[in-house]
């Protein structure tokens, strides 16, 4: 299917404490790679069709910078977003405090009454665990997140699949998203 076959965008954020790995997940997740990245300016912007549980859906990614100096921009960027993936580090316990801080901002950032669609991402997984699965549980439990998954960007682990679960999410809460997978598909020949 080409991505001129889908008529809407979903805007998912990416967000999370400085140097958790935001913006190696995307790259991985758009150009199967792992590379030396540069700090995030503000935002980093990507398309990808990722295809969920009700088929396809494109997606537009909206990967933030962590730092508390874009805060003032953080309003324009979240706005219209559906959906949320906040990642922390698996080898670093403060990330995952930070990342509630980010569910936080992002609730006030948006508009009274909006609703996100939340996947929450353990990036490093191939380095030694520093986080445990009674803080990740008690995490999910206290901000009403159901989809957690560990992933690595460096491995590649789990990167499609953290993605493709917002995809699945996002299809469940919004059916237009999912009616999108009934795109008639060019006849091949
Ligand atoms: N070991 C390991 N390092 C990673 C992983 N993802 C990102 N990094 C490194 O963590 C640092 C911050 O990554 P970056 O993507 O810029 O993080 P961001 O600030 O959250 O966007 C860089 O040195 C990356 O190479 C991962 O899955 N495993
Ligand atoms: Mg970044």
């Amino acid at each position: 299917m080409k991505s001129s076959d889908f008529s809407s965008l979903a805007k998912v954020l990416v967000v999370g404490a400085c140097d958790v790995g935001k913006t190696s997940l995307v790259n991985r997740l758009v150009f199967r790679d792992f590379v030396e990245v540069s700090p995030t300016v503000g935002v980093n912007l990507a398309h990808k069709v990722c295809n969920g549980t009700r088929g396809p859906l494109k997606l537009s990614i909206w990967d933030l910078s962590g730092h508390p100096r874009f805060s003032t921009l953080m309003p324009r960027f979240c706005s219209g977003a559906v959906g949320v993936m906040v990642v922390f580090d698996l080898s670093d316990p403060t990330s995952l405090g930070e990342a509630a801080t980010w569910l936080k901002h992002i609730q006030t950032f948006t508009d009274l009454g909006q609703e996100f669609v939340v996947v929450l991402a353990g990036n490093k997984a191939d380095l030694p665990r520093r986080v445990s699965d009674e803080a990740i549980e008690r995490f999910c439990a206290d901000h009403g997140v159901t989809e957690y998954l560990p992933c690595s960007a460096k491995s590649g682990e789990n990167v499609a699949l953290v993605f493709r679960t917002l995809c699945s999410v996002l299809q469940d809460c919004t059916p237009d998203y999912a009616e999108q997978a009934s795109v008639p598909r060019p006849s091949q020949s």
